[in-house]
Protein backbone atom coordinates (compact mmCIF):
# COMPACT_ATOMS: atom_id res chain seq x y z
CA UNK A 1 0.00 0.00 0.00
CA UNK A 2 0.97 3.46 -0.58
CA UNK A 3 0.81 5.98 2.44
CA UNK A 4 -1.93 8.84 2.94
CA UNK A 5 0.55 11.78 1.91
CA UNK A 6 2.22 9.72 -0.77
CA UNK A 7 -1.01 9.26 -2.08
CA UNK A 8 -1.71 12.91 -2.20
CA UNK A 9 1.80 13.71 -3.85
CA UNK A 10 0.30 11.04 -6.73
CA UNK A 11 -3.33 13.02 -6.94
CA UNK A 12 -0.71 16.01 -7.12
CA UNK A 13 1.32 14.58 -10.27
CA UNK A 14 -2.16 13.36 -11.80
CA UNK A 15 -3.43 16.23 -11.47
CA UNK A 16 -0.67 18.57 -13.38
CA UNK A 17 -0.13 15.61 -15.92
CA UNK A 18 -3.76 15.75 -16.72
CA UNK A 19 -4.76 19.47 -16.81
CA UNK A 20 -1.14 19.89 -19.13
CA UNK A 21 -3.00 17.45 -21.49
CA UNK A 22 -6.22 18.99 -21.62
CA UNK A 23 -5.15 22.31 -22.04
CA UNK A 24 -4.00 20.43 -25.46
CA UNK A 25 -6.95 18.92 -26.18
CA UNK A 26 -8.82 22.14 -25.94
CA UNK A 27 -6.17 24.12 -27.76
CA UNK A 28 -6.51 21.15 -30.31
CA UNK A 29 -10.25 21.92 -30.23
CA UNK A 30 -10.02 25.58 -30.41
CA UNK A 31 -7.92 25.50 -33.26
CA UNK A 32 -9.10 23.10 -35.41
CA UNK A 33 -9.43 24.73 -37.92
CA UNK A 34 -5.92 25.87 -38.61
CA UNK A 35 -4.63 22.20 -37.10
CA UNK A 36 -5.40 19.49 -38.91
CA UNK A 37 -5.51 16.25 -37.12
CA UNK A 38 -3.53 13.11 -38.49
CA UNK A 39 -6.39 10.26 -38.53
CA UNK A 40 -5.20 6.77 -38.06
CA UNK A 41 -7.73 3.90 -38.14
CA UNK A 42 -6.85 1.21 -35.60
CA UNK A 43 -10.03 -1.89 -35.19
CA UNK A 44 -12.16 -0.21 -37.23
CA UNK A 45 -13.11 3.35 -39.18
CA UNK A 46 -14.72 4.23 -36.26
CA UNK A 47 -11.89 3.06 -33.58
CA UNK A 48 -9.24 6.55 -34.24
CA UNK A 49 -6.22 7.62 -33.11
CA UNK A 50 -4.60 11.29 -34.01
CA UNK A 51 -1.14 12.84 -33.20
CA UNK A 52 -2.57 14.57 -30.54
CA UNK A 53 -3.42 11.13 -28.57
CA UNK A 54 -0.28 10.83 -28.81
CA UNK A 55 1.13 13.74 -27.55
CA UNK A 56 -1.14 14.10 -24.71
CA UNK A 57 0.05 10.37 -23.94
CA UNK A 58 3.79 12.24 -23.88
CA UNK A 59 3.46 14.58 -21.83
CA UNK A 60 1.06 12.31 -18.75
CA UNK A 61 4.06 9.46 -18.70
CA UNK A 62 6.98 11.78 -18.52
CA UNK A 63 5.18 13.74 -15.66
CA UNK A 64 3.98 10.00 -14.03
CA UNK A 65 7.79 8.98 -15.22
CA UNK A 66 9.48 11.55 -13.26
CA UNK A 67 7.66 11.14 -10.25
CA UNK A 68 8.35 7.62 -9.41
CA UNK A 69 9.78 5.57 -12.28
CA UNK A 70 8.98 2.16 -10.23
CA UNK A 71 5.50 2.59 -10.84
CA UNK A 72 4.12 0.71 -13.32
CA UNK A 73 1.78 2.27 -16.60
CA UNK A 74 -0.77 0.80 -18.56
CA UNK A 75 -1.48 3.37 -21.20
CA UNK A 76 -3.62 3.29 -24.52
CA UNK A 77 -1.38 4.43 -26.93
CA UNK A 78 1.99 3.56 -25.80
CA UNK A 79 2.06 0.79 -23.00
CA UNK A 80 -1.25 -1.16 -23.72
CA UNK A 81 0.08 -4.70 -23.50
CA UNK A 82 2.01 -4.01 -19.72
CA UNK A 83 0.79 -6.67 -17.52
CA UNK A 84 -1.62 -5.88 -15.09
CA UNK A 85 -0.31 -6.31 -11.33
CA UNK A 86 -0.77 -5.50 -7.96
CA UNK A 87 2.45 -3.00 -8.31
CA UNK A 88 1.14 0.42 -7.93
CA UNK A 89 0.16 0.96 -11.73
CA UNK A 90 -0.60 4.51 -13.28
CA UNK A 91 -3.53 3.89 -15.86
CA UNK A 92 -3.77 6.53 -18.56
CA UNK A 93 -6.39 7.37 -21.12
CA UNK A 94 -4.40 10.49 -23.06
CA UNK A 95 -7.61 11.23 -24.79
CA UNK A 96 -10.77 9.30 -23.79
CA UNK A 97 -13.51 10.11 -26.65
CA UNK A 98 -11.30 10.16 -29.42
CA UNK A 99 -13.54 9.97 -31.68
CA UNK A 100 -15.64 13.22 -30.22
CA UNK A 101 -12.00 14.98 -30.38
CA UNK A 102 -11.41 14.15 -33.94
CA UNK A 103 -15.17 16.16 -33.95
CA UNK A 104 -14.40 18.71 -32.17
CA UNK A 105 -17.27 17.68 -29.37
CA UNK A 106 -17.43 18.44 -25.71
CA UNK A 107 -17.36 14.72 -24.95
CA UNK A 108 -13.83 13.88 -24.79
CA UNK A 109 -10.83 14.14 -21.70
CA UNK A 110 -7.74 12.88 -19.75
CA UNK A 111 -8.50 10.00 -17.62
CA UNK A 112 -5.28 9.30 -14.92
CA UNK A 113 -5.99 6.84 -12.82
CA UNK A 114 -3.85 4.74 -10.25
CA UNK A 115 -4.43 1.19 -9.42
CA UNK A 116 -2.98 -0.84 -6.22
CA UNK A 117 -3.37 -4.47 -5.16
CA UNK A 118 -5.52 -4.29 -8.98
CA UNK A 119 -7.68 -1.76 -7.13
CA UNK A 120 -8.19 1.87 -8.53
CA UNK A 121 -7.44 3.93 -5.39
CA UNK A 122 -6.58 6.97 -7.02
CA UNK A 123 -8.58 9.36 -10.55
CA UNK A 124 -8.28 11.84 -11.87
CA UNK A 125 -10.75 13.09 -15.12
CA UNK A 126 -9.81 16.53 -16.74
CA UNK A 127 -12.83 17.66 -19.40
CA UNK A 128 -11.31 20.40 -20.73
CA UNK A 129 -14.35 21.25 -22.70
CA UNK A 130 -16.85 20.96 -20.33
CA UNK A 131 -14.44 22.95 -17.72
CA UNK A 132 -14.43 19.89 -15.13
CA UNK A 133 -11.62 18.22 -13.18
CA UNK A 134 -12.45 15.14 -11.62
CA UNK A 135 -10.92 13.87 -8.55
CA UNK A 136 -10.54 11.51 -6.43
CA UNK A 137 -8.51 9.44 -3.44
CA UNK A 138 -9.81 6.04 -1.55
CA UNK A 139 -11.73 7.22 1.75
CA UNK A 140 -11.59 10.66 0.94
CA UNK A 141 -14.48 11.09 -1.17
CA UNK A 142 -15.21 12.61 -4.81
CA UNK A 143 -14.80 16.22 -6.21
CA UNK A 144 -15.66 18.06 -8.94
CA UNK A 145 -13.77 21.66 -9.71
CA UNK A 146 -12.84 21.46 -5.55
CA UNK A 147 -16.73 20.77 -4.49
CA UNK A 148 -17.97 17.50 -2.76
CA UNK A 149 -20.07 15.45 -5.34
CA UNK A 150 -22.34 13.00 -5.14
CA UNK A 151 -24.37 10.09 -7.18
CA UNK A 152 -28.48 10.71 -7.53
CA UNK A 153 -31.40 9.38 -4.82
CA UNK A 154 -32.88 7.75 -8.08
CA UNK A 155 -33.61 3.80 -7.32
CA UNK A 156 -36.54 3.70 -9.80
CA UNK A 157 -35.67 3.11 -13.44
CA UNK A 158 -38.67 4.69 -14.71
CA UNK A 159 -37.46 8.36 -13.38
CA UNK A 160 -33.50 7.15 -14.67
CA UNK A 161 -31.39 8.86 -17.26
CA UNK A 162 -29.42 6.05 -18.70
CA UNK A 163 -26.13 5.87 -20.86
CA UNK A 164 -25.31 3.28 -23.41
CA UNK A 165 -22.59 3.95 -25.87
CA UNK A 166 -22.06 3.60 -29.59
CA UNK A 167 -19.50 0.84 -30.05
CA UNK A 168 -16.76 0.49 -32.05
CA UNK A 169 -17.77 -3.28 -33.56
CA UNK A 170 -20.62 -2.60 -36.11
CA UNK A 171 -21.19 -6.70 -36.85
CA UNK A 172 -24.92 -7.27 -37.52
CA UNK A 173 -25.00 -9.11 -34.18
CA UNK A 174 -23.62 -5.97 -31.97
CA UNK A 175 -25.74 -3.70 -33.88
CA UNK A 176 -28.61 -5.92 -32.95
CA UNK A 177 -27.54 -6.39 -29.53
CA UNK A 178 -27.52 -2.87 -28.64
CA UNK A 179 -30.81 -2.06 -30.30
CA UNK A 180 -32.35 -4.81 -28.26
CA UNK A 181 -30.75 -3.05 -25.51
CA UNK A 182 -31.98 0.76 -26.01
CA UNK A 183 -35.71 -1.10 -27.09
CA UNK A 184 -35.69 -2.23 -23.72
CA UNK A 185 -34.65 0.47 -21.79
CA UNK A 186 -37.23 3.26 -23.90
CA UNK A 187 -39.98 0.82 -22.66
CA UNK A 188 -39.18 0.92 -19.14
CA UNK A 189 -39.78 3.76 -19.89
CA UNK A 190 -36.83 4.93 -18.52
CA UNK A 191 -36.71 9.27 -18.73
CA UNK A 192 -33.98 9.19 -21.47
CA UNK A 193 -31.31 7.30 -23.03
CA UNK A 194 -28.09 8.89 -23.72
CA UNK A 195 -25.00 8.46 -25.18
CA UNK A 196 -21.87 9.93 -25.75
CA UNK A 197 -18.76 9.05 -26.54
CA UNK A 198 -16.52 9.13 -22.97
CA UNK A 199 -16.63 6.26 -20.52
CA UNK A 200 -15.11 8.51 -18.35
CA UNK A 201 -16.98 11.40 -18.89
CA UNK A 202 -19.93 9.15 -18.30
CA UNK A 203 -18.75 7.67 -15.44
CA UNK A 204 -18.15 10.93 -13.73
CA UNK A 205 -21.74 12.20 -14.57
CA UNK A 206 -22.80 8.87 -12.64
CA UNK A 207 -20.34 10.20 -9.62
CA UNK A 208 -21.99 14.08 -9.58
CA UNK A 209 -25.65 12.76 -10.37
CA UNK A 210 -26.74 14.13 -13.41
CA UNK A 211 -26.37 10.24 -15.35
CA UNK A 212 -28.17 7.46 -13.15
CA UNK A 213 -27.04 4.54 -15.10
CA UNK A 214 -24.64 3.70 -17.57
CA UNK A 215 -23.07 0.81 -19.06
CA UNK A 216 -20.98 -0.72 -21.66
CA UNK A 217 -19.41 -3.15 -23.18
CA UNK A 218 -15.78 -2.83 -25.46
CA UNK A 219 -14.54 -0.76 -22.99
CA UNK A 220 -10.68 -0.44 -21.49
CA UNK A 221 -8.98 -0.27 -18.06
CA UNK A 222 -7.54 3.20 -19.09
CA UNK A 223 -11.36 4.31 -20.06
CA UNK A 224 -12.32 2.99 -16.70
CA UNK A 225 -9.53 2.81 -13.77
CA UNK A 226 -9.85 6.52 -12.81
CA UNK A 227 -13.66 6.97 -12.89
CA UNK A 228 -13.86 3.62 -11.27
CA UNK A 229 -12.76 5.13 -7.68
CA UNK A 230 -14.36 8.37 -8.58
CA UNK A 231 -17.98 7.03 -9.04
CA UNK A 232 -17.15 4.85 -6.07
CA UNK A 233 -16.08 7.85 -3.61
CA UNK A 234 -19.10 9.23 -5.05
CA UNK A 235 -21.18 6.80 -3.11
CA UNK A 236 -21.93 4.63 -6.16
CA UNK A 237 -21.82 0.99 -7.23
CA UNK A 238 -19.49 -0.03 -10.44
CA UNK A 239 -19.80 -3.85 -11.45
CA UNK A 240 -18.47 -6.37 -14.24
CA UNK A 241 -21.07 -5.40 -16.88
CA UNK A 242 -22.64 -9.08 -17.25
CA UNK A 243 -22.38 -9.80 -12.91
CA UNK A 244 -26.25 -9.81 -12.45
CA UNK A 245 -25.75 -11.10 -9.10
CA UNK A 246 -23.01 -8.92 -7.87
CA UNK A 247 -21.59 -11.62 -6.89
CA UNK A 248 -17.85 -10.75 -7.90
CA UNK A 249 -15.12 -7.92 -7.72
CA UNK A 250 -15.17 -5.63 -10.19
CA UNK A 251 -11.99 -6.45 -12.90
CA UNK A 252 -11.28 -3.10 -14.21
CA UNK A 253 -9.48 -5.29 -17.67
CA UNK A 254 -12.88 -7.01 -18.13
CA UNK A 255 -13.93 -4.82 -21.68
CA UNK A 256 -17.02 -3.95 -19.77
CA UNK A 257 -18.79 -1.96 -15.84
CA UNK A 258 -22.04 -1.31 -15.35
CA UNK A 259 -22.04 1.76 -13.04
CA UNK A 260 -24.73 3.33 -11.26
CA UNK A 261 -26.37 4.99 -8.72
CA UNK A 262 -26.73 2.40 -6.30
CA UNK A 263 -26.87 -1.65 -7.34
CA UNK A 264 -30.63 -2.32 -8.10
CA UNK A 265 -29.96 -0.14 -11.40
CA UNK A 266 -27.24 -2.23 -11.97
CA UNK A 267 -28.49 -4.93 -11.57
CA UNK A 268 -31.08 -4.23 -14.61
CA UNK A 269 -28.30 -3.13 -16.67
CA UNK A 270 -26.28 -6.25 -16.11
CA UNK A 271 -29.31 -8.35 -17.26
CA UNK A 272 -29.85 -6.97 -20.24
CA UNK A 273 -26.20 -7.30 -20.79
CA UNK A 274 -26.60 -11.13 -20.17
CA UNK A 275 -29.90 -11.33 -21.88
CA UNK A 276 -28.92 -10.13 -24.99
CA UNK A 277 -25.86 -11.52 -25.16
CA UNK A 278 -23.99 -8.40 -25.50
CA UNK A 279 -20.35 -9.53 -24.02
CA UNK A 280 -20.01 -12.00 -26.83
CA UNK A 281 -21.46 -9.50 -29.58
CA UNK A 282 -19.20 -6.75 -28.71
CA UNK A 283 -16.01 -9.30 -27.79
CA UNK A 284 -15.78 -12.58 -29.75
C1 LIG B 1 -13.77 5.30 -25.96
C2 LIG B 1 -14.63 5.13 -24.74
C3 LIG B 1 -16.11 5.10 -25.12
C4 LIG B 1 -16.38 3.99 -26.10
C5 LIG B 1 -15.51 4.14 -27.33
C6 LIG B 1 -14.02 4.21 -26.96
P1 LIG B 1 -11.26 5.97 -26.49
O1 LIG B 1 -12.42 5.32 -25.56
O2 LIG B 1 -14.40 6.17 -23.85
O3 LIG B 1 -16.91 4.89 -23.99
O4 LIG B 1 -17.74 3.99 -26.47
O5 LIG B 1 -15.73 3.03 -28.17
O6 LIG B 1 -13.64 2.99 -26.38
O7 LIG B 1 -10.94 4.93 -27.52
O8 LIG B 1 -11.78 7.20 -27.11
O9 LIG B 1 -10.11 6.21 -25.56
Amino acid sequence: MLSEERLTQCLEVALAAANKAGALIKECIDLRASKPLEIEEKSSSADMVTQYDKKCEDIVLEMLRAFDPSFEILSEESNPDTPFTANPTWIVDPIDGTTSFVHGSFDCGVSIGLAVGKEPVLGVVVLPLMQEVFTAVKGRGSFCNGRRIHVSNCTDLKRAIVCTHTMYRRTPEAIEALLNINRELLSVPVHAVRSYGSAAMDMCSVAMGRIDLYFEVGIQAWDMCAATIIVREAGGHVRNSDDVANAVPLDITSKGMCCAANPALADFAAALVVKHNYRNAILN
